[in-house]
C-alpha cells in the first residue's frame, strides 16, 4: 500500500528538537532524578527523550517498559510509550540525516551506499506487527531466571510504513549462493573487543517480501531510541531480529558465525522451548518465530469486583506468527471457557483487541484466564515454559480477583 501521502519527510529540524533532550541518555543521574517508586516495586522514569512514563529497567543502556494500562487504551501502543531495548550503551545521540547512509555488501553484485532520500523514493509497504522481545514476561518465570525482568511490557504493536527488504537486496544483486543476510546498526559496544550488536536471516526470509526496512511506526518516524532513522521489521518474530539504527547489510556465503547469532538468543529445541530447571546436554536453534498470546488488559491482580454483576472483560491477544482465529476466557480457573468477540482485525501481525461479557461472579476469589488460538490452530498452553534465558513465555495467565 503506498501511504506516501501520509508520510512526513524525514526532518532535520523535527529531528534535532529530539536530540536536545538525549542528554538524559548519558547523564543517568537525570533519568534517576526523576524516578518514582509505586506500592509493586516497579520504577518509573519520564527521563528519556521522546518518551512518556515508562517503567525504568535499566539507565545504561536504556531498557524502558510499556506499563500495563497502556495495552489496555488500544490495539496499538503508543510512540512515546512504546518499550526500548538495547544491548550496549554506545547509542548515538543524534543522526544526521542528511549523511546517513544504509550499506548493503557482501556477496552481492552491486554493493550498495544508500542515503535516506533514495530509500523514501522507493514503493513502500505498510502493515501492523507486534515487536516483543524474547524475554517478555521473564520475571514471571519461576525458578526465576537471569536477565531484565520484564513484567508483560518488552511488547508492542504499531503500523509501520518502509521499503521491502527485498527489494534493497535486488538492488544490490544477491549472487548465486548467498545463504544470509547480517544487519546491524549504529550503536556500538562501550567494551573493549565486544561483538557489535548483529542479527542474521536466511537469505530466503530476507527475501520474502515481508521483511521490512522501516522508517515509520505509527505515523511518525521512528523515535531514537526504538531505531530512528531505519529498522528491520521482521513481523511475526522476536525482536532481536529487528534491528535498530540498521546501517549496514552484508549478504554472506556462509553461515553467520558471530556471536550473536550464532552463541546469543538460543532456545531449546524442544516442545516451548522448555526444559527442566537444570537439565543439560539438549540440543540448541535461534530463537525465532513469536507464539499466540492473551492479555486481559482491563482487570489486574488485585482488582475487586461486585460480585453477582456481569464482568465486562476487554483484552489482547496476537497470534505468533499468525493471526488470532480466536480467544476463550475462563472466569474458573479454566474449568469453563467461552467464547470472546474479537474487534477488528487489523492484520495477521498485529494486536487484536476482544470483548466478553462474563456472568456475574459469586463472592470469594475468581480466577480470569483468557486463551489465544492463532489461524494455524495453535494454542496457548496451561502450562508454563522454562528455560534458563526466561524465553518464549506463553502460557495462559490468570488474572486474581476478588468479588464481594
Ligand atoms: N541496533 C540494535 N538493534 C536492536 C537491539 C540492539 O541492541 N541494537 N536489540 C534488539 C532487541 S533484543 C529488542 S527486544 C528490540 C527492542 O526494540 P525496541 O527498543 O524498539 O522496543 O530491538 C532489537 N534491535
Ligand atoms: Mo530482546
Amino acid at each position: 500500500m503506498d501511504q506516501s501521502h501520509r508520510v512526513p519527510m524525514i526532518g532535520r529540524r523535527g529531528f534535532i528538537a529530539g536530540a536536545a533532550a538525549l542528554g538524559a541518555l548519558h547523564h543517568p543521574t537525570g533519568a534517576l532524578g526523576a524516578m518514582a517508586r509505586d506500592a509493586d516495586e516497579a520504577v518509573f522514569t519520564t527521563a528519556f527523550p521522546q518518551k512518556g512514563r515508562m517503567i525504568l529497567q535499566r539507565t545504561r543502556p536504556p531498557l524502558l517498559e510499556t506499563p500495563f494500562e497502556v495495552f489496555d487504551q488500544g490495539v496499538y501502543t503508543p510512540n512515546d510509550r512504546f518499550f526500548v531495548r538495547w544491548h550496549w550503551a554506545g547509542i548515538p545521540e543524534q543522526v544526521d540525516v542528511a549523511t546517513f547512509t544504509l550499506t548493503v555488501h557482501g556477496h552481492v553484485d552491486r554493493p550498495l551506499t544508500l542515503g535516506l532520500g533514495e530509500l523514501l523514493a522507493m514503493p513502500r509497504i505498510e502493515y501492523a506487527a507486534v515487536n516483543q522481545c524474547s524475554g517478555n514476561s521473564r520475571s514471571l518465570f519461576s525458578p526465576r531466571v537471569g536477565g531484565a525482568q520484564w513484567r508483560h511490557g518488552a511488547m508492542g504493536n504499531a503500523r509501520w510504513v518502509g521499503v521491502p527488504l527485498k527489494a534493497v537486496l535486488d538492488r544490490a544483486g544477491v549472487k548465486a549462493g548467498a545463504v544470509a543476510i547480517r544487519a546491524r546498526g549504529l550503536d556500538e559496544p562501550v567494551v573493549p573487543d565486544a561483538p557489535a550488536f548483529a542479527k542474521s536471516l536466511a537469505i530466503d526470509h530476507a527475501r520474502d517480501g515481508e521483511v521490512m526496512i522501516a522508517f515509520q511506526m505509527n505515523g511518525e518516524q521512528l523515535p531514537l531510541l526504538n531505531g530512528f532513522p531505519l529498522r528491520l521489521v521482521v513481523p511475526g518474530w522476536y525482536s532481536t531480529y529487528w534491528v535498530k539504527m540498521l546501517s549496514d547489510i552484508e549478504v554472506l556465503a556462509a553461515p553467520d558465525d558471530q556471536y550473536w547469532t550464532k552463541m546469543a538468543y538460543r532456545i531449546p529445541d524442544t516442545p516451548h522451548a522448555s526444559v527442566a530447571p537444570g537439565q543439560a546436554g539438549y540440543a540448541q536453534v535461534p530463537i525465532n518465530r513469536m507464539v499466540p498470546r492473551s492479555f486481559i488488559t482491563n482487570l489486574v491482580d488485585g482488582a475487586q469486583v461486585a460480585a453477582g454483576k456481569p464482568l465486562a472483560l476487554r483484552g489482547l491477544a496476537f497470534g505468533g506468527d499468525q493471526g488470532v482465529a480466536k480467544v476463550e476466557v475462563s472466569a474458573d480457573g479454566g474449568g469453563t471457557w467461552r467464547q470472546a468477540q474479537l474487534a477488528q482485525d487489523e492484520g495477521r501481525y498485529s494486536f487484536r483487541q476482544w470483548h466478553l461479557a462474563a456472568p456475574g461472579p459469586t463472592a470469594g476469589p475468581v480466577r480470569l484466564m483468557a486463551r489465544c488460538t492463532n489461524t494455524a490452530g495453535e494454542t496457548q498452553p496451561l502450562e508454563a515454559n522454562w528455560n534458563p534465558n526466561g524465553f518464549m513465555r506463553n502460557v495462559v495467565e490468570t488474572t486474581t480477583l476478588t468479588a464481594a
